[in-house]
């Protein structure tokens, strides 16, 4: 057992001999530094931001930020003002900024492994959480913090495990997400009483636990469905990219590490709408633990429209290559995407329900192709899509933003290296967003957000209340 692991199970055993919740006996500072934890930090914050809310509001609460219209409730809630999200804030032209940072700028000011350039993961968790860019010494231990608690109990190996290989890898991790929660020190503390303002307290402590545990997750059911099943351990000092890499079988090579720890970065946040942040900020409003609450965007996470398209991109693109060749000319390209069209079906990758320029994540993993695979076959076509369907959807003239987003070049990256099973890339996007959606629910919870439980009406409801309006 590591030190770091006997530390905090001496702390819940602590607790059980005081006859306490082990989340609330369990201390703000968990490890011996000479820096502030995340979670020191992250307890000094709170008084602050919960002033900050409170002022605000008192001066602010009946400001109107919008209004609604029947376009917009039956169009899926696109532009309603709604949701408060202290994470990131997607803006249509810009694209994502974490905590104020736009990607290039976390790239430059966010620690990364030693030798590397991309972000570490861990860095950009913290920056979630606390708004603040960590020292190298906190980032350091923060991954140490999730190595100890990486382990997952054999019972649910074992359900990994009986998975037959045809079942879908994303439903096979919402499983397993579920099944974790048998380990929730917020539903124990709920369960004995935990008052609401220590509420953040074992929400901090299951998230970090869940979040260290995905790999293990993820790296087992890869194994399972696509290789032999043997698992290796993770380094114990190590950083969360390269243990998820180890675990995929990747970690020898540098530059699949770097990759996934620029992916894990990128790929964890973007506001609080869309479906896998929205559904996790929903689920968790009810006080189902981070757990449950994980599982639930986790599926949202699975749809074809949301971050399954990573999936769907990579198997449309090599549809395409099959049919028309990877050298294709323009027109032959353009026919095919056409074909598409005209079929019913979307163009996967392409789109955004806020965005109205090209995405930025998908520039960051451009950027990382034109430096490692510049010369990368499948690339090269993906370069194509780049320049051609653009034009070919504003010509259809239905999508409102015809640029490409994050999922439209992640496949090819991954394809390169090695990891061509394209059913098992969402997986890889859950647990990213998790580093973002579990920073929020931290936050939802020391902030105490309430249920959630906007109105809704029916069809005739809406005819009665506005039928006979001029
Ligand atoms: N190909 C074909 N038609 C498209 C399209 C695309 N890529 N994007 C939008 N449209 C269509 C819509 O289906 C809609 O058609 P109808 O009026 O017939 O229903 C019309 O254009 C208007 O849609 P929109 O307002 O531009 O887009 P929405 O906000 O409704 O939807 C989507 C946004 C991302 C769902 C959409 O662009 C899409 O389906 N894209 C392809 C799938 C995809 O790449 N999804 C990943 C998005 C990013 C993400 O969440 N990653 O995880």
């Amino acid at each position: 057992m590591s030190a770091l692991r006997s530390i905090r199970l001496s702390s819940v055993a602590k607790a059980a001999r005081f006859n306490i919740a082990p989340a609330t006996a369990i201390g703000v500072r968990a490890y011996s530094s000479k820096t502030k934890s995340l979670k020191e930090r992250f307890a000094e914050l709170i008084p602050e931001k919960q002033e900050q809310v409170k002022a605000f509001k008192s001066k602010h609460g009946n400001d109107v930020l919008g209004e609604v219209t029947v376009d917009m409730a039956y169009g899926g809630m696109r532009g309603i003002k709604g949701l408060i999200w202290e994470g990131s804030v997607l803006d249509a032209e810009e694209g994502i900024r974490f905590r104020g940072k736009t990607i290039p700028e976390c790239q430059k000011e966010l620690p990364a492994a030693e030798g590397g350039e991309e972000p570490l993961p861990e860095s950009l968790f913290w920056l979630l959480v606390t708004g603040e860019v960590p020292t190298q010494e906190q980032v350091k231990e923060l991954s140490a913090e999730w190595a100890a608690r990486s382990d997952i109990p054999e019972f649910v190996e074992e359900i990994i495990d009986r998975c037959p290989k045809s079942l879908h890898p994303m439903s096979q991790f919402s499983l397993a997400v579920n099944a974790l929660q048998h380990e929730s020190q917020f539903a124990k503390a709920y369960h004995q009483g935990i008052h609401k303002k220590d509420y953040w307290n074992p929400t901090f402590e299951d998230s970090m636990d869940l979040i260290a545990k995905l790999p293990n997750i993820a790296g087992r059911i890869y194994r399972n469905v696509y290789k032999d099943g043997k698992l290796p351990a993770i380094d114990m000092d190590k950083d969360y990219g390269h243990n998820l890499s180890k675990l995929l079988g990747f970690s020898e090579n540098k530059d699949f590490v770097e990759l996934m720890r620029l992916y894990l970065t990128i790929h964890s946040d973007h506001e609080g709408g869309n479906v896998s942040a929205h559904t996790t900020h929903l689920v968790g409003s009810a006080l189902s633990d981070p757990y449950l609450s994980l599982a639930a965007g986790l599926n949202g996470l699975a749809g074809p429209l949301h971050g399954l398209a990573n999936q769907e991109v990579l198997r449309w693109t090599l549809k395409m290559k099959d049919q028309i060749g990877i050298n294709a000319d323009e027109q032959t390209v353009k026919d095919y995407v056409w074909a598409t069209l005209k079929g019913g079906q979307v163009v996967p990758g392409f789109g955004h329900a806020v965005l109205r320029k090209t995405d930025p994540r998908y520039m960051a993993q451009r950027e990382f192709a034109l430096k490692h695979l510049p010369n990368d076959p499948l690339f090269g076509l993906v370069s194509k899509l780049y320049n051609i369907v653009p034009g070919v959807l504003t010509e259809h003239g239905k999508t409102k933003n015809p640029w490409p987003n994050v999922d439209a070049h992640s496949g090819v990256l991954l394809q390169y290296y090695g990891l061509v099973e394209q059913d098992y890339y969402t997986v890889l996007f859950g647990v990213s967003r998790a580093l973002g959606v579990l920073s929020q629910l931290c936050w939802d919870r020391a902030l105490g957000m309430p249920l959630e439980r906007p109105k809704s009406y029916s069809t005739d409801h809406l005819i009665k209340m506005l039928g006979n309006k001029a």
